[in-house]
């Protein structure tokens, strides 16, 4: 038995999306649904390398938008990160699958596409406030983080991720589905690191705090120039 207190919708999602399966140098390797990837168990204790990608969304005063996860999501309900994570994912047309000559031009279209269509669906931003040419992409980060303290021995869960760092700046509307996000904020540096100051008491998710600790700032204070330049990108290194 799980302590999960979720819902169908969520459970639904975990059967019908179609993760990319690839090795640690990104070549696909196949496809898996969400569940599978995402099972931390005997026989895959890491799960299963798959894409995913990290939004950070800047507002015109180059305001942060953070989320925090609805209760009901299965892998790390309730913990603050990013304006919006999620997979790009097999079988769309268009396609979300991005090819090696794309990334070595720094190009992420399907990656993108993904973008548009999780932040309408998580945050209610319309498609038609966020042109695909206006993410940027910067690097690609592998990391395996378990879920492990949210769930008995049952059910383990993780990130095992090729994940796709894109930067964007927009005003937009945000209308948060709830079942996705339980609050947003828009956050300078400062505030950010007052956020996460262990005094807070607030939960992050793993990923957000390897990105913060290691490149965010770098990135951010430097905002117009990672933006507009390809002084940030890094197509080689993963
Ligand atoms: C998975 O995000 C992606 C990353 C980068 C952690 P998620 O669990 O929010 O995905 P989804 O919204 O599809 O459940
Ligand atoms: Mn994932």
């Amino acid at each position: 038995m799980s302590t999960w207190d979720g819902n169908a919708s969520q459970e639904e999602l975990m059967a019908k999306d179609e993760c990319i399966l690839v090795d640690e140098l990104d070549n696909i390797t196949g496809h898996a649904n969400k569940y599978q990837s995402h099972r931390f168990e005997a026989g895959q204790p890491r799960g299963l390398l798959h894409r995913a990608f990290s939004v950070f969304l800047f507002d015109s005063d180059n305001k942060l938008l953070l989320q925090q996860r609805a209760a009901s999501k299965i892998t790390f309900p309730k913990v603050w990160t990013n304006t919006c994570c999620s997979h790009p994912l097999h079988g769309y047309n268009p396609t979300e699958i991005d090819f090696p000559a794309d990334i070595a031009a720094g190009m992420t279209p399907g990656a993108q596409r993904a973008a548009v269509r999780k932040l309408q669906h998580e945050l209610g931003i319309p498609a038609a406030q966020l042109p695909l040419e206006q993410f940027k992409y910067l690097t690609r980060l592998h990391y395996c983080p378990a879920d492990t303290g949210t769930w008995g021995p049952q059910a383990e869960w993780g990130e095992h991720e090729m994940d796709y760092i894109l930067f964007v700046r927009a005003d937009v509307t945000v209308q948060p589905n709830a079942e996705e996000v339980m609050d947003t904020k828009y956050v300078s540096l400062g505030e950010l690191r007052q956020m996460m100051h262990p005094s807070s008491g607030l939960l992050w998710s793993p990923w957000f705090r390897i990105i913060a600790e290691n490149f965010l700032e770098g990135w951010w204070r430097d905002l117009d120039a990672t933006l507009t330049t390809d002084k940030h990108v890094d197509t080689q290194c993963i």
